[in-house]
């Protein structure tokens, strides 16, 4: 028989976002390792999931192997997102806290950043599992591209980046934890830590919820 202290508590939905090199990976990376020595469930996830036959579509088109239209590759993203919503919400149900390395921002901030519409743009992203803490690792595109040459893949183009920096500003609200990219590595992880461990701790408290609804 399950009473209420035996129900389990449901993990945080935790992404983190921002420009090409900014240190996404690195800190998904650095976060998942720290909450797993805690003790805690935790996953590493990230958006676009190259693994499934959608994610294989995203991946060529990335490569410059494939061309599609602005609005069919914003939408297989979108679909890449969706196809795995319900897994994501079974896992946080079961406790689990998933560490995504990009979400639905990406998805918006990119197709916008191409001249699509922000609100056409949103309009599939509608209904996928809001986060429970976005985290937005701020850096010029300039000082991002001082890392080493972009590679070969599409949007690796100082350009473009700088639009889409634009449109991650539009994104943004109050809600958003925007931390200073540029800085060291350690100090960057202690800011996400202390963060994470909030939210992990609050959430339980709070339903899962659905992103844009209402907008
Ligand atoms: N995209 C989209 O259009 N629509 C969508 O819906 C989604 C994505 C989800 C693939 O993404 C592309 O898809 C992406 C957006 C678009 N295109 N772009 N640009 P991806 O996530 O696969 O891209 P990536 O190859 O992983 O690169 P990245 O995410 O842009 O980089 P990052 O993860 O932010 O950075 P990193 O790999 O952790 O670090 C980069 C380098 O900087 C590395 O050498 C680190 O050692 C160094 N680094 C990291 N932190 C620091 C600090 N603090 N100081 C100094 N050096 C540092
Ligand atoms: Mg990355």
């Amino acid at each position: 028989m399950y009473n209420s202290e035996h129900v389990a508590r449901r993990g945080a939905l935790i992404v983190l976002e921002g420009l090409d090199r900014c240190g996404k990976t690195t800190q998904c990376g650095r976060l998942v390792s720290f909450l797993e020595g805690r003790g805690l469930p935790v996953e590493a996830w990230r958006f676009p999931d190259r693994n499934t036959a959608i994610g294989k579509m995203i991946s060529s088109y990335l490569m410059n192997n494939t061309q599609l239209d602005d609005q069919t590759i914003h939408l297989l993203f979108s679909a890449n997102r969706w196809e795995k919503r319900l897994l994501m919400e079974n896992k946080l149900r079961n406790g689990t806290t998933l560490v995504v390395d990009r979400y639905s921002y990406s998805g918006v901030s990119f197709s916008a950043s191409k001249g699509l519409d922000v609100n056409w743009c949103k309009a599939p992203e509608k209904g996928l599992i809001a986060p429970d803490l976005v985290i937005y690792m701020d850096i010029s595109p300039e000082e991002a591209a001082k890392r080493g040459s972009y590679g070969i893949e599409r949007y690796e183009q100082l350009d473009f980046q700088k639009k889409v920096a634009h449109s991650y500003q539009i994104l943004l609200d109050t809600t958003w934890k925007v931390i200073d990219a540029s800085l060291s590595l350690e100090l960057i992880e202690n800011q996400i830590q202390e963060l994470a461990l909030e939210t992990i701790e609050s959430c339980p408290k709070m339903p899962l919820s659905s992103l844009w609804i209402g907008d």
